[in-house]
């Protein structure tokens, strides 16, 4: 009952019906705009900048590890709630698990939010060494290095015991140095000299934790978490008492690095002017702006209730404006102390990576947008 994606390739995975993902379960919170990116798999299209670095981090990692490493880049991301969270560990009270953060599709099923989602099954499956590649999804607020709709890596490594004792070192230390130096490795093959940096992490699936930085325009921007992984995942799925590393890469982060892409929106887009730019397998194309079409801003300013939520905000105005929503940022609040009501004030920048919008255009958008927010956050607009 499943349907090809639109695309069709040799690699194109399954892509489910929109009733299958879009349905009447109160718990159901995936909007068409979402729909429409799952089974596009942009990471399978040759010469898209997403595939090119997925391939350029296989060739590194097997010449690393010769025939070591399994690769998945087709698995389907309509998977269990309890692969997404619980066979890793996350906590029933943590926030990822929220329907403010995740798309369910009923309770029990999700968007995966991660491509963890994928570990505890494949190492079920007898798989200790394996990279699994995919769409991730995740209510979040819109900027231009945050898309609801992403790109991981992951990967797993298992290391048996008389591996890890050959190091001479205690099993956590013998993973956290092969598991650094390996993606110290991968982001000196892709980059060349950059500036990067280790923050220690928090993850429910790993022990110790960490996030890889690289300095981008100014800012560090968080490429990838890792760590050394929780032995009761191993133990319940693997092998009891080997040891193993795992990391989670945001490919479209590493990607904007390597070819100077400023807004995470052009991986989505078919313009010519941005296609046409990165030759399948060619790390050294960089990013040409083509003529940046202006912004338009328009600000909205409403009392917040309860209830309100950033993201729900962010999703509605992707809901209706889709890709010209390149930001909503909050550039106003204050609290009436008599009634105690808060007021915010939201500026929307709306911009088209293809073409110049007119006015009319937009006001008739941001209309729109006003008309979704009364009705469905039940804020009162000022
Ligand atoms: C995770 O998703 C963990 N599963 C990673 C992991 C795997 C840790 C295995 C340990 C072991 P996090 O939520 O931090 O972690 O996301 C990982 C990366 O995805 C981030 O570092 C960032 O590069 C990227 N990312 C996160 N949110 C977005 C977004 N909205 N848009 C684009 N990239 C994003
Ligand atoms: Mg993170």
């Amino acid at each position: 009952r499943r349907c090809a994606a639109q695309a069709a390739g040799p690699q194109t995975a399954l892509a489910p019906s929109r009733e299958e993902v879009i349905t009447a379960d109160p718990a159901n919170n995936v909007t068409d705009n979402i729909f429409s990116k799952i089974g596009v798999n942009l990471h399978q299209q040759r010469g898209h900048p997403l595939c090119t670095i997925k391939e350029a981090i296989y060739d590194y990692m097997d010449k690393e590890f010769p025939g070591v490493f399994s690769k998945h880049d087709n698995l389907y991301p309509v998977v269990p709630t309890v692969a997404n969270f619980d066979d890793v560990l996350v906590p029933l009270d943590h926030v990822s698990r929220s329907p403010n953060d995740t798309y369910y599709v009923n309770k029990a099923t999700v968007l995966r939010c991660h491509t963890s989602a994928h570990q505890a099954e494949l190492l079920r499956k007898g798989e200790g060494n394996f990279l699994a590649t995919g769409d991730v999804y995740r209510r979040d607020t819109i900027d231009a290095t945050h898309y609801p709709v992403f790109h991981q890596m992951e990967a797993v490594r298992v290391m048996k015991e008389d591996y890890w004792r050959a190091t001479g070192l205690e099993p956590v230390v013998a993973c956290e140095r092969e598991l650094k130096a390996t993606l110290e490795g991968v982001a000196r093959h892709l980059f060349g000299d950059v500036e990067c940096r280790w923050v220690d992490a928090y993850f429910p699936f790993t022990e110790p934790s960490f996030e890889l930085e690289i300095y981008f325009n100014g800012d560090w921007l968080e490429v990838l978490g890792c760590g050394v992984m929780q032995q009761s995942i191993l133990d319940d799925n693997y092998a009891a008492g080997t040891k193993g590393w795992a990391f989670g890469i945001g490919l479209e982060r590493w990607a904007m690095v390597l070819f100077d892409i400023p807004d995470i929106r052009l991986f989505w887009t078919d313009d010519e002017r941005m296609t046409k730019q990165f030759p399948p397998g060619d790390l050294s194309a960089r990013f040409k702006p083509f003529s940046k079409y202006p912004p338009c801003f328009k600000d909205m300013a409403f009392w917040v209730s309860p209830e309100f939520s950033e993201n729900n905000l962010c999703e509605l105005v992707r809901s209706v404006a889709g890709d010209l929503a390149e930001e909503v940022k909050l550039i106003d609040e204050f609290t009436n102390p008599k009634t105690n009501r808060t007021s915010r004030c939201y500026r929307i920048s709306y911009r088209s990576m293809e073409r110049s919008l007119t006015d009319e255009e937009i006001n008739e958008v941001q209309f729109r947008v006003r008309d979704a927010v009364a009705e469905k956050l039940k804020v009162e607009l000022r």
